[in-house]
């Protein structure tokens, strides 16, 4: 059954992988699944053809077959419940692996998305100056934990797992800040899943569409 996903016809980071679409990406390259990308504007991901794969109007979206999926974290749990290379077999390793998962988009995701709101969304404010650095201290209220759990492991719990791809794209989202580099253990965590020949295989992809050098030629 042939898959498609769904990304930003032009991913306003310019091809930086900080969307969403490059952590489906990333699962599926993993698990060694084809994929095949249909690309949306922002107005189309607001059409009803887009509405009806997704409620919200986002992307990623994820279909094979009859079968429509989105939010990345069960897409990337479906994956890794089908294919194997992103679960454990042990059954309490991957109930593990499926914590870290929800830890990675329920308590670390929020406040590092809670970043972008206060830098591009609230960022004109009169209050923004003062809210900014609570902002930050609250992903560092996460990142210090997590990096105490990590501790000089490679990996969050034993192999490499949809945990670790989880967290690590949600990090990623930090680079741009230097946030990253106050915990040099968990950029060197970011850092060997970026190596990943899987990551790197998603990364290009997302890049040959989103390259600032495409844009300037389209
Ligand atoms: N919880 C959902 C999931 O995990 O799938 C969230 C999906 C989501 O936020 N999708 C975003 C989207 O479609 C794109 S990834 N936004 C358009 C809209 O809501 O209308 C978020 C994103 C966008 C841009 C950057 N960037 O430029 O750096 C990074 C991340």
């Amino acid at each position: 059954m042939s898959i498609v996903i769904t990304a930003f016809e032009r991913s306003p980071d310019g091809g930086q992988g900080l969307a969403r679409d490059t952590r489906v990406r990333w699962a599926l390259e993993e698990v060694g699944q084809p994929y095949d990308v249909r690309l949306v504007s922002f107005g189309a991901m607001k059409e009803p053809a887009h509405l009806a794969l997704h409620p919200f109007g986002q992307i990623p979206t994820y279909e094979e077959g009859d079968l429509v999926l989105f939010e990345t974290g069960a897409i990337v749990f479906h994956l890794a419940e089908r294919h194997a290379g992103l679960f454990p077999d042990d059954p309490d390793a991957r109930a593990r692996a499926i914590t870290w998962v929800f830890a990675a988009l329920n308590t670390v995701e929020p406040p590092i998305l809670d970043l972008s709101i206060a830098k591009f969304v609230e960022g004109g404010q009169p209050w923004s100056d003062v809210r900014l650095p609570l902002v930050l201290d609250r992903i560092r209220d996460r990142l210090r934990p997590l990096a105490a759990r990590l501790g000089d492991a490679e990996w969050l719990d034993g192999a490499f797992s949809a945990g670790d791809l989880m967290m690590v794209s949600v990090l990623l989202r930090l680079r741009p800040s230097g946030l990253l580099d106050e915990f040099p253990t968990l950029a060197a965590y970011v850092a060997r899943g970026e190596a990943r020949p899987a990551y790197q295989r998603a990364f290009a992809a997302q890049l040959a569409i989103n390259a600032p050098g495409d844009r300037q030629r389209s």
